[in-house]
C-alpha cells in the first residue's frame, strides 16, 4: 500500500498523536496513519491519498506540516 511519511511539529505527547491520528483517518483515501513523536513525523498509508487533503487535516488538528519526508 502506497506511504507518505510527512515532518509535523507541534506534537508533544500520546494525546496529540491521537488527536493527528483521528483527523487524517477521517481522510477519504486513508487506511492507516502512524504517527512517531520521537522523529516529528507522520506516516500515512492508503490506496488514493490526497496529499492536499492529509496535510489540511493536519493543520485543522492544530500542527505544523513542514515538509513530505
Ligand atoms: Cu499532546
Amino acid at each position: 500500500m502506497p506511504e507518505q511519511r510527512y515532518h509535523v511539529t507541534g506534537m508533544t505527547c500520546a494525546h496529540c498523536a491521537d488527536h493527528i491520528t483521528r483527523e487524517v483517518t477521517q481522510v477519504s483515501g486513508v487506511s492507516g496513519v502512524s504517527v512517531d513523536l520521537a522523529e516529528n513525523a507522520v506516516t500515512v498509508s492508503g490506496t488514493a491519498l490526497d496529499d492536499t487533503r492529509v496535510r489540511a487535516a493536519i493543520t485543522e488538528a492544530g500542527y505544523a506540516v513542514h515538509a513530505a519526508l
